[in-house]
């Protein structure tokens, strides 16, 4: 009973969010090992550091305290977690949330964290109006290593779309900004064309600043944002047209990598700097959106790196791998897919196509960066966290 409604709340939050499979293009991935390593020949292992976390959907490192993750479950709390000993506490949890199908979907630490001691929670309810995705701060109180979330306040929250593309990322920039994603309010079988509309924050990236104010707003607006002084398009927006970004990262020259969920037919890796339209409704990948039909298409911009469904169904974005213990993949920006559990890596500034990290067999969705610039992730459906290591360290 319990597994059913975690399997109907994943299909809410992810599953049906993804693409759909065409199954054309060669056999399913060969799975992974259970509890421990990739697929060989993969020189890469996943090690379980923490588990008991089931439908989980984001994992943060605690700034500062590198033997605690910080987890986000849909059902709208947010614990932390020892890796060295698996002790845990429960720090926020969000009382009108249904576990069934609402929840958490991304959160982020103030980048001056803990001497800024606010977090920043991305999370969607579901009213008879339609969904309801809200940005929510709240503080941590002293204690090992969070202590129990004060002082809640709503940041940002918008309102109307179906229970589907919310998207859920939350990232800070080095410039201090809050960059949120926000999906198209719509669902596979319904999108919706407010990823197009410079009026509505759905299907959007949007930049903002939490430790100022613009009028009745409770953030600023930072000055250079692209769309700041143009009339007619929401001073928020930092980039548009997407369908359902799943994660953001900052590269380490200061891009911002938007992973944005495909609908028919492709998967995409979206680089900005700030102003671009990736097109969705109109397009998606490299074409016109359905395919086959004519648009118009300029001024938008292409993915950085596109796969389609014979591959893989529905990408998780990850970070620029920065760690030491991995030497093959350093300066490489390494995503996953979730249905399929592949791992890739990619030299986002090269030519080359990314070359798989390994076949998981796991439903990843999420990747984490850690202080050290080593990488984790979830398994949404065991529960699991996991690192990426060499195969050597694997135990
Ligand atoms: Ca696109």
């Amino acid at each position: 009973m319990r597994a059913a409604a975690w399997m109907a709340a994943c299909a809410v939050i992810a599953l049906s969010s993804c693409g759909r499979s065409t199954g054309v293009g060669g056999a399913p991935l060969s799975p992974g090992g259970t509890g421990g390593d990739v697929t060989t020949p993969s020189p890469f292992a996943l090690t379980v550091v923490a588990d008991g976390f089931p439908l989980l959907t984001d994992v943060q490192p605690v700034p500062g305290q590198p033997s605690f993750l910080a987890v986000a479950i849909n059902g709208g709390v947010l614990s932390w977690v020892s890796i060295d000993d698996g002790s845990r506490g429960e720090v926020l949890r969000i009382p009108e949330i249904d576990e069934s199908k609402e929840g958490i979907l991304g959160f982020a630490f103030h980048p001056r964290f803990p001497a800024d001691d606010r977090v920043f929670v991305h999370y969607t309810l579901s009213e008879p109006t339609g969904d309801v995705t809200r940005i929510l701060s709240f503080r941590v109180s002293p204690g090992t290593p969070l202590g129990q979330a004060r002082d809640e306040k709503d940041l940002l929250e918008l309102h109307g779309a179906l229970p589907n593309h919310n998207g859920g990322a939350l990232v800070f920039g080095p410039d201090g900004m809050l960059y949120a994603a926000f999906g198209d309010g719509g669902t596979d079988v319904a999108p919706t064309a407010m990823s197009q509309d410079p009026l509505e924050l759905w299907g959007k990236v949007v930049r903002v600043d939490v430790d100022r104010s613009s009028g009745a707003l409770a953030y600023g607006i930072p000055a250079d944002n692209p769309f700041a002084s143009r009339a007619g398009v929401r001073p928020e927006i930092f980039a548009l047209g997407l369908r359902n970004p799943w994660r953001l990262s900052i590269a380490p020259d200061g891009a911002l990598v938007i992973a944005d969920v495909g609908a028919d037919a492709w998967e995409e890796l979206n680089v900005a700097r700030g102003g671009e339209n990736f097109g969705w409704n109109t397009m998606e990948g490299d074409g016109c959106y359905p395919a086959g039909t004519a648009c118009a298409s300029t001024g938008m911009t292409v993915p950085l790196h596109q796969y389609e469904h014979g591959q893989a169904a529905c990408i998780t974005g990850g970070h620029v791998y920065q760690g030491a213990a991995l030497p093959a993949l350093r300066g490489l920006y390494v995503f996953a897919d979730y249905e399929r559990g592949t791992m890739w890596a990619m030299d986002l500034a090269g030519d080359a196509p990314p070359r798989i990290v390994g076949e998981s067999g796991r439903h990843l969705v999420t990747i984490a960066l850690d202080a050290a610039g080593e990488l984790y992730v979830g398994d949404i459906f065991s529960g699991e966290i996991l690192r990426l290591d060499g195969i050597d360290a694997a135990p």
